[in-house]
């Protein structure tokens, strides 16, 4: 099954917007599959958005996402990837649809809110830098079988 890693970044934590996120997700149909709350070291930060290291704007990213506390999640299902990023909108919140988590919630070109994986390959290698294996969990809720047709997910 598909996955993708979600970090609930330091302003949707110190701005107590966590469970109205989180919500998002779960309205979606998506199954969180791990979940912590965590404090990024500056060495992790520095793996975490190591393609970025060249760009102007990385130390300030790395200061940001190094801040303060985080949640950091696994969601899983079909086409995971994809559909987090459209509920997530645009890099930053002034450019962002309304809708979306990131036009909904904010309005500033530093503090965007979330991060969510790009792509199959960038998924892989950020959630093994977040989690053991043993930490996620596979299962299915009762809502799962009216959410996807048998077979679709
Ligand atoms: P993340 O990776 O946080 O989910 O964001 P995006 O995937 O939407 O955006 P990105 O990879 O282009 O940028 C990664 C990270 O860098 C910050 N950033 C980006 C910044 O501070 N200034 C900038 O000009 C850009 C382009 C925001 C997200």
């Amino acid at each position: 099954m598909e996955q993708t890693l979600i970090i609930l970044k330091p302003d949707c934590i110190q701005r107590r917007l966590v469970g109205r996120i989180v919500k998002r997700f779960e309205d979606k149909g998506l199954t969180v599959a791990g979940m912590k709350l965590m404090h990024i070291t500056k060495d992790l930060a520095d793996r975490h958005y190591a393609p970025h290291k060249d760009k102007p704007f990385y130390p300030g990213l790395i200061e940001y996402i190094t801040s303060g506390p985080v949640v950091v999640m696994v969601l899983s299902g079909a086409g995971v990837i994809n559909m987090a990023r459209k509920l997530m909108g645009k890099t930053f919140g002034f450019e962002a649809e309304p809708g979306t988590i990131r036009g909904d919630f904010g309005a500033s070109k530093t503090y965007n809110l979330i991060h969510g994986s790009d792509a199959p390959e960038s998924a892989e290698t950020e959630i093994a830098l977040y989690f053991q294996p043993n930490e996620l969990l596979s299962y299915e809720t009762p809502a799962h079988k009216w959410t996807f047709k048998p077979g679709e997910s």
